[in-house]
């Protein structure tokens, strides 16, 4: 075989190659690849309903799967009481407090304690309220996210007339709602 034909059936063999990484790059890129989008780094909710109980609690996150601080204040709440505190799955108020949905819980657990490994996303536990009724709140937690899959960001707050059992009442309600009772006040979560 002469040089010249050898050098020439090697350039199909190569535009091939330079093509097939270019299709793999660009679809790569258009379809694998996780299109970067701004962190949400805060949000707030405004909680009111038909009882005198209100409040505001703000929400932050420094990084993506990172623990979310609640901060904030509830009023008028029973003196020295412990209330269900839960994100509940939906930002719906058209019917008050009631068409926010049951607990945010998009892995279909059953409820539990915001320390537990099997819990609803939106089990906050109780908040603990002082003699004069007020609950001045400052925790983490480590599953609620404000980006992603698993975020809070549209749903509602739900402050309930009673305590949450945190799954531990030996009955079924307990394992779906924590035999927390009505809901005092709610708000949907929104950007900040
Ligand atoms: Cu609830
Ligand atoms: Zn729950």
């Amino acid at each position: 075989m002469d040089p010249y034909s050898q050098k020439q059936s090697k350039r199909p063999i190569f535009f091939t190659a330079v093509l097939t990484a270019l299709a793999i790059f660009l679809s790569y890129n258009l379809f694998f690849k996780e299109p970067e989008v701004a962190l949400v780094q805060k949000a707030v909710v405004v909680l009111k309903g038909d009882s005198p109980v209100t409040g505001t609690v703000t929400f932050e996150q420094t990084s993506k799967g990172g623990p979310v601080t609640i901060t904030g204040d509830i009023l008028n709440l029973d003196p020295s009481s412990k209330r269900g505190f839960h994100i509940h799955g939906l930002g719906d108020l058209s019917d008050g407090c009631m068409s926010t949905g049951s607990h945010f819980n998009p892995f279909g657990n059953t409820h539990g304690a915001p320390s537990d490994s099997v819990r609803h996303v939106g089990d906050l536990g109780n908040i603990v309220s002082d003699e004069y009724g007020t609950a001045s709140l400052s925790f983490t937690d480590d599953i609620i996210s404000l980006n992603g899959p698993l975020s809070i960001v549209g749903r509602a707050v739900v402050v309930h007339a009673g305590t949450d059992d945190l799954g531990r009442g030996d009955n079924e309600d307990s394992l779906k709602t924590g035999n927390a009772g009505g809901r005092a006040a709610c708000g949907v979560i929104g950007l900040l």
